[in-house]
């Protein structure tokens, strides 16, 4: 067998990175001036950083907290601030994008002497009151073209204001038991796994489909009391055991929205972070959490809520707001819909 046989037998060779992948896919956006592709390249790089300090975290001495709070009040971890620092320098760096606006931060970056037309909204470190137990973490991205042609701070603060269905792409790095880019541009979703030995993303999980019914959910069960009727009577409906609907259904929850998003991406199921007594309008972020999430899994042919109304078609009123967030298979969501329904129904 010569060299050309091996590589045959091998599945030909079809070793897409990252980088080519992009290439390639930019002839799908006509007028495409490849900035896009840059953006979503230098994106690629922050995360390779991000994940070579991930990786060595429990090695030098990055982790614990380092006593500030972020504007949610939550402590910030030192991973947290190095992420945010590595995606604002490369995003920046490129000139791609003109404002960038970060979970961590309180207000948006205006990228200095940029032109670029486009906003990206980041959640650099998601889940990190996992980092210090070797859980997985994340990273969150999503991006808009900017509207207006003003320059004035005031119309770029509209302009990142807007509903998540004006996405121009999303996607998310998970930093697993692998290291995976996931993404879309709204042509479908594609996958990609670090290759740490070659330092690339290869492409390993093409055109990625939600199943439409699953068997696993994931929320935090421990606030039950705190939800209203409909989604305590739903929860309880997935406990029962009937053979026919595949219940009771498996429970999962890593508590880092990346990898419950991902697994549910993979395997199907349903994601919930409701609204509660706790929370009234849920926890997590629309902006930096809930759109680009939703983004993918509607991409990937499921369905995101927020009980009510579609999320991507939720106006944003202000940067930091927070949306109760129910994704996953579209059966599997539409049944909860229903049963959110029903409570209101006999409630009135
Ligand atoms: P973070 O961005 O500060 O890490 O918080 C968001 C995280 C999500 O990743 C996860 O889905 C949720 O918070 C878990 O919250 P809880 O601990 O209340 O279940
Ligand atoms: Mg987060």
């Amino acid at each position: 067998m010569n060299a050309l046989d091996h590589v045959a037998l091998q599945g030909g060779g079809k070793v897409i990175t990252l980088e080519q992948f992009i290439i390639e896919r930019q002839a799908e956006f006509p007028y495409a001036t490849g900035e896009l592709s840059r953006l979503l390249r230098d994106i690629g790089l922050a995360a390779k950083i991000i994940n070579r300090e991930v990786n060595k975290a429990g090695l030098v001495d990055i982790l614990g907290i380092t006593g500030e709070q972020n504007i949610h009040g939550e402590d910030v971890r030192k991973l947290d601030v190095f992420a945010n620092r590595e995606l604002i320098r490369a995003l920046s760096r490129g000139g791609e994008c003109c404002v960038i606006a970060s979970e961590e931060e309180k207000d948006i970056l205006f990228v200095p002497g940029s032109t670029g037309k486009y906003i990206v909204l980041i959640d650099p470190l998601d889940g990190s009151s996992n980092i210090d137990a070797n859980v997985t973490i994340g990273t969150i991205f999503s991006v808009y073209r900017r509207r207006s042609q003003e320059d004035s701070p005031e119309a770029l603060r509209r302009d990142v204001l807007q509903p998540g269905n004006r996405q121009v792409a999303a996607g998310y790095v998970v930093y697993g038991s692998s290291t995976m880019l996931v993404y879309t541009t709204g042509h479908g979703v594609n996958g990609f796994t670090l290759d740490p030995s070659i330092g690339e993303f290869l492409l390993s999980h093409p055109s990625i489909q939600i199943p439409k019914r699953g068997k696993i959910y994931s929320i935090n069960q421990g606030y039950f009391r705190f939800w209203e009727a409909g989604m305590q009577r739903y929860i309880e409906y997935l406990q029962e055991e009937d053979k026919s609907t595949g219940r009771p259904y498996s429970l999962r929850y890593v508590g880092t929205l990346v990898a419950d998003v991902h697994r549910t991406l993979l395997y199907g199921g349903i994601f919930l972070y409701p609204a509660s007594r706790k929370d009234p309008r849920g926890k997590l972020r629309l902006m930096y959490e809930a759109n680009p999430m939703a983004f993918i899994i509607e991409q990937a042919g499921g369905r995101a809520t927020d009980g009510r109304r579609r999320i991507l078609d939720i106006e944003p009123e202000s940067l930091h707001e927070r949306t109760p967030l129910i994704l996953g298979s579209e059966a599997d969501v539409l049944e909860v819909e229903r049963f959110l329904q029903e409570a209101e129904r006999t409630a009135l």
